[in-house]
């Protein structure tokens, strides 16, 4: 199906591509040959942006080779692989991980300074494409990097939003957003294929026919149609010779809509009928954790579905390919509920379109996909009502309620007509609306259900989805997640990286366990000085890339104590918050002499939804207490508190290698997993953190000494709960609370105006649904035990290696091989 359409072919086409000679005088005349023809500049008149470009399109030639090669092995065995569905990839910067991926690094650097370029300054060049809000994003951005250099064969679906995750700006401490134009400047990453396009239709209503065998069909005549343009990316292997393929799909009118500009007259509304269609892919819906329900984004994740779906059983397989076979070649995994209306459509193509019986099509739609949860949060359970989807995709809500039926038939089979039961289970909610549960949709249609941490799924199978964990024995599993330490040590930590292969050998990128070898190194004093240079160096990096970006100061001689993930209650910024204040007032007080308090630079780096009020005052409360505290010559530059707004993937790369103390203090039982968590260990950090997500593990791995736990258990929170909790009652028995709190009312960081903050006080003191004021007193607690660690240097560097040398579980490449085994059974690589 994936024909040239070539009758004859070129001798020299026979062969795959060349790559270019990997030299440094053969890099430079690829790259001018980009430069003068590509960009049209000789060197002399080009910009740091036409030699980014260049230099960008350059790189991708040598991936060119590889990737074609891989595609061909590909179609040839024609093995099992995985279709990854994420409505979001958080990618990150693009450069870097080619150049290290191909190995050209050092021939690229020295290639450019014989052109008078410094390859640091155009990789600074390059704009993120920010595809995505947080966590979920960089887990599937991390995901494809270890499949590709796992040689696993991959494909990533999702849309090539034209609008990233919105840039964060502070006026007044207060955020503002910015559009992301992540594109304005030239995309050298992207292979649009225009021609391969696929119609994508909406709307509409059924109807019955009568097939040439008499049988009657339901058949969808929908109302109106939008193309979806493939944009291709690469996914380069780590210097394996294997490049998969990422491909993002963009909205774009039919000609349908060009003939009503053509015919209608009406020009204006013709026009703005374009721009519906195309409205699908232009933004990223900016909210975390908190599903919006709004009718654009249900198009959106129909609309990248369809079309990958689509895209797999037309373009990849075979012309006479037997379907009932599709389990054997392909593993659609569901990244949270976004894309489960896939489960509907991979039905309707089965049924409707390629006339399989119902059964036969649901025995194969069951095995070819899975579905990973990423939270627990109630409010996040993704839901769309009946009226909405009805009017969208009829076809679909009939084929759901179909599913519904067959399902609540077996429920009833087992356990006989327990009307509770069956209404808890079924896939239709009937109140406050009648809406479709995505996520039991995708737990009755997935092979397989995980959750992304082992306590996480523990409590996905007894808390959230009980009824079925009992109806399916061995559907719910457990995959840890995990980072690339590809970008994420390699990339962000080039010193450590260093030391690290100074000490035992290379080998540790592709087989992270090897970090074992550390830790003898622990109890070495020269290796700990070495490793306390490199923490100092990567601070004194960080200080220079925050004072040109936002004129902060970094102290090299300072504990970097850093909190960076979206603002969320349950993730609890203001339990951090709290402590800074309780530190300043202690100092202003004079309970403490500014000089007795371990010096401390807090870093938060956080975006709110737009939407999310709260976490919006958090913020500015944030960069209040900042202004006041860091200004305060009391202080005597003991604290300082930096927020640099818009952190993001390129922000994560330089802040994380400084850190000392990585705060992940969610209530517990709330935060899923955590990624960043593990970041902050594998790059020489100690956590202070409760028993949630990630942490659990995190501790047990590197060792109680090595990790600060503070809080209550996730039973105790339970129990709490039931108990009923009044926060207040914490603020009026602990009078270190009470301080802190108060003058936060007392307007002392508002100019005297008690009204500002009041929002963030009374919903503490009244409402505090994370128990915030429950765990201030154990948090603070724990951050004196920090102190006493860190005046200890050595001591705390030996904990700081020994974080390292334990983290290799949190390789994303294991979390793939326990995909591989648990859930997808693909095959070892090629
Ligand atoms: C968890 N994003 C982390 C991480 O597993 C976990 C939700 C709706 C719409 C758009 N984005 C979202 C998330 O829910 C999300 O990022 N969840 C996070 O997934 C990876 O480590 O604990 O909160």
């Amino acid at each position: 199906p994936a024909s040239t359409g070539l009758v004859a072919t070129h001798p020299l086409a026979l062969a795959t591509v060349n790559s270019p000679p990997a030299s440094v005088d053969g890099f430079v005349r690829e790259f001018l040959r980009e430069l003068n023809f590509g960009q049209g500049v000789s060197l002399q008149g080009s910009t740091v942006n036409d030699q980014y470009l260049a230099l960008a399109r350059t790189v991708r030639h040598y991936l060119m080779a590889r990737w074609s090669e891989t595609l061909r092995r590909q179609r040839e065995t024609q093995a099992k692989g995985v279709a990854y569905l994420s409505a979001e990839y958080l990618l990150g910067r693009q450069l870097g991980n080619a150049l290290l991926a191909t190995d050209l690094t050092d021939i690229v650097g020295e290639g450019l300074a014989q052109c008078g370029i410094d390859l640091a300054d155009l990789r600074a060049q390059e704009v993120e494409p920010g595809l995505g809000n947080g966590g979920l994003g960089r887990l599937a951005a991390c995901f494809i990097d270890s499949l590709a250099t796992m040689s696993v064969p991959c494909i990533g679906y999702g849309i090539r939003y034209e609008y990233g995750i919105f840039r964060q700006t502070f006026v007044e401490g207060r955020q503002v957003e910015q559009p992301d134009s992540w594109l304005a400047l030239g995309a050298p990453w992207e292979f649009p294929h225009p021609e391969n396009a696929r119609l994508i239709s909406f709307g509409g209503s059924v109807e019955t026919t009568t097939d040439e065998a008499g049988v009657e069909r339901r058949r969808w005549i929908p109302a109106w149609d939008v193309n979806a343009v493939p944009y291709n990316y690469m996914v380069p292997g780590y210097q394996n010779g294997r490049v998969n393929t990422l491909r993002l799909w963009r909205a774009q009118a039919t000609d349908a809509f060009d003939l009503k500009i053509f015919n209608s007259g009406d020009y204006e509304e013709a026009v703005r009928a374009q721009t519906f269609a195309e409205n699908i892919s232009k933004v990223l819906y900016p909210e975390d954790s908190t599903p919006q329900g709004k009718e654009l984004r249900l198009q959106q994740q129909y609309f990248f579905v369809a079309a990958s779906i689509g895209d797999f059983l037309d373009q990849q397989l075979p012309e006479d390919f037997d379907l009932t076979k599709l389990p054997e070649r392909i593993i659609f995994q569901l990244n949270d509920t976004h894309p489960v209306i896939g489960v509907p459509e991979l039905m309707r193509v089965l049924v409707d379109e390629r006339g399989l019986e119902w059964d036969a099509a649901w025995a194969i739609t069951q095995k070819c996909f899975a579905y990973t949860c990423h939270t627990l949060l109630p409010e996040a359970l993704e839901v769309w009502s009946v009226d909405l989807l009805g009017k969208l995709l009829p076809r679909h809500l009939e084929i759901i309620y179909r599913i519904n039926d067959d399902f609540l038939a077996e429920v009833r089979e087992r356990f006989g007509d327990d009307e509770l039961r069956i209404r808890r289970m079924s896939i239709i909610a009937e109140h406050p609306e009648r809406s479709v549960r995505m996520a039991y949709l995708a737990t009755v249609a997935g092979s397989k259900v995980n959750g992304v941490a082992a306590l996480h799924s523990q409590l996905l199978r007894d808390k959230v989805l009980p009824d079925f964990d009992e109806f399916y024995p061995g559907k719910f599993t457990n995959v840890t997640n995990g980072i690339t330490p590809r970008r994420f040590l390699r990339l962000a930590n080039p010193a450590l990286s260093e030391l690290i292969t100074d000490a035992i050998g290379v080998g540790w990128l592709t087989d992270l366990e090897r970090l074992r070898g550390l830790e003898s190194y622990a109890e070495d004093e020269e290796f700990r000085e070495r490793f306390r240079d490199v923490k100092a160096a990567n601070k004194r990096r960080l200080d220079a890339v925050l004072r040109e970006r936002d004129g902060f100061t970094v102290h090299d001689d300072h504990l970097l104590d850093v909190m960076v993930k979206r603002l969320h209650e349950y993730k609890r910024q203001s339990l951090k918050l709290l402590h800074i204040v309780t530190t300043y007032d202690r100092i202003i007080s004079g309970e403490v002499a500014a000089a007795d308090v371990t010096p401390r630079t807090f870093i938060f780096g956080a975006k709110a939804a737009p939407g999310y009020k709260m976490a919006k005052e958090i913020i500015h409360l944030i960069n209040a207490v900042g202004s006041v505290v860091n200004a305060d010559p009391r202080v005597e530059d003991r604290l300082k508190v930096i927020f640099p707004p818009n952190y993001n993937v390129t922000l994560a790369e330089k802040v994380i290698p400084a850190a000392d103390l990585s705060e992940q203090i969610s209530l517990a039982g709330k935060e899923a997993s955590g990624t960043g968590n593990m970041k902050f260990a594998l790059n020489g950090a100690l956590t202070i953190g409760t028993d949630d997500g990630a942490n659990v593990e995190i501790r047990e791995l590197v060792g109680n000494d090595n990790f600060f736990l503070f809080g209550m258990l996730e039973p105790q929170v339970e129990e709490l709960q039931t108990r009923g909790y009044v926060p207040s009652s914490f603020y009026e028995a602990d009078a270190g609370l009470r301080r802190a709190i108060d003058l936060i009312s007392s307007g002392a960081f508002s100019g005297g105006d008690r009204s500002v903050f009041e929002p963030v006080v009374s919903n503490l003191l009244y409402e505090d649904r994370f128990m915030v004021l429950a765990d201030y007193a154990a948090y603070i607690e724990a951050q004196a035990r920090v102190d006493a660690a860190y005046s200890d240097v050595e001591g705390w560097t030996r904990s700081a290696i020994l974080n390292v040398a334990r983290s290799g579980f949190f390789s994303s490449d294991r979390s793939m091989r326990d995909y591989i085994e648990r859930i997808w059974g693909t095959p070892p690589s090629i």
